[in-house]
């Protein structure tokens, strides 16, 4: 439910005068005065809110058990993991470990090192990332609630949470590729698009940067989902080259445009750096043009191509090469006013919202304009051969919004919102589409600070085909004079604000800290599109095939038994105690440990970790996991459960004995 302001004023004055009754005529009365409380209109006083302060404290307040209406994924930047965040509440709910290793969800100490593992880049062990951009999948263009993608910046690599029971399931590394930064899914999930970002020479090839031109490419990758199996599946995946330009972020058409995609670029000045040799540095370099390109990629017709068999193969990946492309008409280029950032396709999918970081406006392109252009034959071509649709040809409006426009999203009342970067702000303006408010025609709204330096902004399922509106999150890159001093390393500042229908103007509710490494993106889902467990549907569940392992320990059938070198401890757990408790083996053994947490009751979780030897899991109820390791060094080892789990929790321990 939104709040309205007057409901909520008129809410807390009845409240107010109940609250007074009862203190003059009820023993409410002595428990006021025992427990020393005040009322509300003290409490603002002595603290000196304002009625703002009020309206935006009690709009992001949850009593006790009440749930939040939506739900955040933000990337957690260098963390390498995703936080699932409450909104309005603004609570972190959940850490997804998903990149680097996490010990309270026990991932990587003993399990989770298969899905890690799948990360590996030539054999190299990677044990973080740079989580950039959540994409949830959808369905008909709109968030299901299933699964959640996010890619690692730094290293190239894309990761599947499945959101039943919000685990990482899979790491794929992209082997054409060492970074990316786009990630997002086709509005039917069929495929996870995983844009470059850096040029570089194709599959992990040297080449020396006096052949920039020659030998470096752009890369966009097509990740084909199984949606049944809930993976990537590589196998029927392709890639897409495209010229050394600096692929930045992309977006998938949705509605009338759907099956194209819109990639913006930087550097189409092919800037080779050097300033340790007096060339002009990178920033310089790549924004000497006015002008950068937008790619116009019809992935259908690519797809074609590659069911085609169109295509070469490197590293055992599919690429259809810029020549294809070009000659099949699949790409197109239009010009992009200076150093091009976000771009963002509007709910219908009928206009394409371009910011350019040196530019004040926003430029919206029109996808009908583009397709006319494209039939009518464009003449002009890039150095590489690709078509060129004129800027006139094809752009709708502008609509100059302040310094340093980044990303855009939309709400369910027809208005778009730019972030700001130079002018820490957030644009609110209107599409004056008719699918939108022809009334207001492209016009700048208004605008609100905001502290400081913002990047990505979301609103509530604002990059769908039907966006929730209500909430827009500020993900800003400093937070400088905001929170406590921690040091000179500062928390990020998410900022929560109300842009509902009932209200005039969009109002600041709320700053939260994290320090937890940079959210870059967030998407922003309605809470009840989640179909997640409560606890795993079977006894013996194994989360890495979403099935019973065939491994589990059913209760009676616990021991320790042997084969050649190897011993196999099968034990399980529940409230308060594993069976069985002392665990004998002998230096030099090879040990296979299953233990299956047999309760059924709603967070019963048990955690077990053994000294020296590095394990260390969390077993949710249901769940049954199988670690293996050498038993290298003698001695005795204690084990406990490390989730709090009874009143007896201490006592759930046990002894492994390795005899030398
Ligand atoms: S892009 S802060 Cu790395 Cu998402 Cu614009
Ligand atoms: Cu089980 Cu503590």
């Amino acid at each position: 439910m939104k709040l309205n302001r007057n409901t909520v004023f008129l809410g807390v004055t009845i409240v107010f005068a109940f609250l007074m009754g009862a203190i003059v005529f009820s023993p409410w009365a002595s428990l006021e005065a025992q427990s020393g409380g005040g009322d509300w209109q003290t409490v603002m006083t002595e603290r000196g809110f304002t009625d703002e302060d009020v309206y935006a404290a009690l709009s992001t307040y949850n009593p006790s058990g009440v749930y939040d209406e939506f739900v955040m994924f933000a990337s957690g930047g260098h963390s390498g993991q995703v936080f699932a965040i409450g909104l309005p509440s603004m609570n972190v709910l959940r850490t997804i470990a998903v990149f680097t290793p996490e010990p309270w969800q026990g991932y990587g100490f003993g399990a989770g090192e298969e899905v890690l593992d799948g990360g590996n880049m030539d054999g190299q062990e990677v044990r973080w990332g740079d989580t950039h951009h959540p994409a949830l999948s959808e369905t008909g263009g709109q968030y299901d609630g299933q699964y959640l993608f996010i890619n690692d910046k730094a290293n190239g690599r894309v990761a599947v949470i499945d959101l039943r029971d919000f685990e990482t399931k899979q790491i794929i590394n992209n082997p054409l590729y060492v970074n990316d930064h786009a990630l997002f899914a086709t509005p039917s999930t069929d495929y996870v698009i995983q844009g470059g970002q850096y040029a570089q020479p194709i599959g992990g090839d040297y080449a020396p940067m006096a052949d920039y031109a020659e030998s470096f490419v752009g890369i966009v990758t097509m990740w084909k989902f199984d949606r049944e199996a809930g993976r990537i599946d590589a196998d029927n995946s392709f890639a897409l080259e495209l010229p050394p330009y600096w692929q930045d972020l992309c977006d998938a058409g949705k509605q009338v445009s759907e099956g194209w995609i819109f990639c913006n670029t930087f550097n189409t000045e092919l800037a080779l750096g050097g300033i340790e040799s007096g060339n002009p540095p990178f920033e310089a370099g790549a924004s000497r043009n006015t002008t950068d390109y937008m790619h116009i990629i019809n992935y259908r017709a690519a797809e074609e191509l590659f069911l085609a068999g169109e295509y070469e193969v490197v590293n055992g990946m599919a690429v259809i090469t810029l020549e294809t492309l070009v000659e099949n008409n699949v790409i197109f280029n239009t010009p992009e006013p200076r150093s091009p950032h976000g771009v963002d396709v509007a709910p219908y999918g009928d206009f394409i919202v371009v910011s350019g970081k040196l530019d004040p406006h926003t430029s919206i392109y029109s996808f009908d304009k583009m397709m006319a252009a494209i039939e009518a034959g464009p003449t002009e071509l890039d150095p590489f051969g690709i078509p060129i649709l004129a800027f006139e040809d094809v752009i709708e409006a502008q609509v100059e919004v302040g310094l340093g426009p980044l990303h855009t999203q939309f709400d369910d009342q027809g208005y778009a919102y730019t972030s700001l970067f130079l002018d820490s702000a957030v644009a609110r303006w209107s599409l004056g589409g008719d699918n939108y408010r022809p009334q207001d025609g492209w016009s700048l709204i208004e605008t609100i600070p905001v502290q400081y330096n913002v990047g990505h902004i979301a609103v509530a399922e604002g990059d769908t085909v039907s966006p929730a509106g209500n909430y827009l999150v500020s993900l800003n890159k400093w937070s400088v004079d905001r929170f406590l001093n921690t040091g000179p390393l500062l928390p990020q500042n998410l900022q929560l604000i109300d842009i509902g229908a009932d209200r005039d103007n969009m109002q600041m509710l709320y700053d939260m800290p994290l320090g937890m490494g940079e959210p870059h993106y967030a998407q922003i889902m309605r809470a009840d599109r989640l179909n997640t467990w409560e606890v795993y549907p079977e006894v013996g569940w194994d989360p890495a095939t979403q099935s019973v392992d065939e491994r589990a320990v059913a209760p009676g059938e616990e021991g320790i038994t042997r084969d050649g070198n190897t011993v196999y401890v099968n034990q399980t757990a529940i409230r308060s105690h594993f069976t069985p408790e002392i665990v004998n083996i002998n230096e030099g053994e090879h040990v296979v440990w299953t233990i299956t947490n047999i309760e059924r009751a709603k967070d019963a979780t048990h955690g077990f970790a053994i000294p020296y030897y590095g394990i260390n899991l969390s077993i949710e109820p249901g769940e049954s996991i199988t670690f293996e390791f050498d038993a290298d060094k003698g001695g005795v080892f204690t084990w406990y459960c490390t989730e709090f789990c009874s009143a007896l929790h201490l006592e759930m321990m046990g002894y492994l004995l390795v005899q030398p």
